[in-house]
């Protein structure tokens, strides 16, 4: 697998490990600022590591032919970022997709790929449909154009060359070893600094939370049981706006629940996702076992408060990170 030290990655090798105990599992990761090696340290006898770039051609080649299935997970993940330098999510989303792909081919070995509901573009907030596998695709940001990119290229090279693929496209995941960068840790590791939330613009969009345990149980049940060549969406009804998940963390915590502030806006930023995961439910029998979105929050801010160790090295230097990038109270 791929990007195992990120924050779904190391979520799927822990859970993995519980719930499959004969897999053998070998993490290419590049350790880039959002790996985090402390993530695996509790198994890392049980799993073999490799330090290496998905773009590497002939490492991908190497550790394919020794695998009998690939699940690829690794990107360049925030939009923020891709709005800030959109070079290294070409370089990893697109050009790291097709070098794994031409590895897969190669070898014949089975591929799931790991995308986002964000490659649909988004909806407005009264729209009474939600995002279906026939939805077509309309990115807003460089994150999400890139992600398009690596799923037409799964599914070209799926058509063209038999390769034996799945792909899954996701909502919004939450839950622990999350980079502080993303939303709800940042105002989580905000709260317990004493420091004010920030909503972007008017806090009002909207976002399909689930829990990370959920996505990846949904992605084995996709590897076990779905068809060749065929997408799935994976998502748990989870939709809140984001004043309300603010509000939440600032209930959980002990603080008032106006105690956040307005900042600048994401340009280009999507109202709102929503998915319907129906087909992997009928087609596939997947449910989710988080149906209580505040108690898996509840249960998301204790980790952090117990976990200070491992998110703090990364707290100020993301912070910084907005602040270099122009956000301002409103
Ligand atoms: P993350 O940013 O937390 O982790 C990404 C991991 O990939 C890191 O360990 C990083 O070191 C590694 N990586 C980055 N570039 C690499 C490269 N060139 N070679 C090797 N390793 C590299 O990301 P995440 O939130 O865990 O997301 C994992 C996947 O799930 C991504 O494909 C993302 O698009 C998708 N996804 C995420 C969400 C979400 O809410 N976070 C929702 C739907 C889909
Ligand atoms: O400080 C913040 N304030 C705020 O209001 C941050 C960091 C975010 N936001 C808003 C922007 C979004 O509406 O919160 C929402 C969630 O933001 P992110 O955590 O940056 O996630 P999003 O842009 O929705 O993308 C996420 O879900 C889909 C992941 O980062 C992607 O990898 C995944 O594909």
């Amino acid at each position: 697998m791929t990007g195992g030290a990120g924050f779904i990655g190391a979520n799927f090798v822990h859970q993995t490990l519980a719930t499959r105990p004969d897999a053998e599992i070998t993490v290419l990761d590049a350790l880039t600022y959002a790996g985090n090696e402390e993530s695996l340290a509790s198994v890392r006898d049980r799993i073999e590591f490799v330090h290496g770039n998905i773009a590497d051609a002939p490492l991908v080649d190497d550790l394919v032919q020794k695998s009998d299935l690939v699940v690829h997970f690794a990107a360049e993940s925030h939009n923020d970022n891709s709005l800030s330098d959109p070079w290294p999510f070409v370089q990893t989303n697109v050009i790291g997709t097709y070098t794994l792909l031409q590895a897969v081919r190669e070898h014949d070995v089975r591929y799931h790929h790991i995308s986002t509901d964000e490659v649909y573009g988004d909806l407005e907030l009264d729209d009474p449909e939600r995002f279906t596998e026939a939805t077509p695709y309309n990115p807003s940001s460089p994150y999400s154009s890139t992600k398009a990119s690596s799923d037409l290229i799964v599914r070209a090279w799926t058509r063209s060359f038999g390769v034996k693929a799945t792909i899954s496209n996701c909502s919004n995941n939450y839950g622990p070893y999350q980079h502080v960068e993303k939303f709800i840790p940042r105002q989580i590791t905000n709260v317990l600094d004493g420091v004010r939330p920030k909503l972007y613009g008017a806090g009002l969009n909207v976002r399909d939370w689930i829990h990370v345990d959920d996505h990846n149980s949904a992605v084995w049940a996709i590897i076990d049981g779905g068809e060749l060549g065929q997408t799935y969406l994976i998502g748990a009804d989870g939709e809140a706006n984001n004043r309300t998940v603010v509000e939440s963390v600032l209930e959980i915590c002990g603080k008032g629940k106006t105690d956040f502030d307005f900042v600048t806006d994401r340009p280009g930023h999507d109202m709102r996702y929503a998915i319907d995961s129906s087909r992997l439910r009928t087609e596939l029998g997947w449910e989710p076992r988080y149906r209580d979105f505040r108690a898996g929050l509840e249960a998301t801010v204790q980790w952090y408060r117990d976990n200070e160790a491992w998110w703090r090295p990364q707290k100020d230097a993301t912070e910084q990170a907005y602040a270099k990038a122009g956000e301002r109270t409103l």
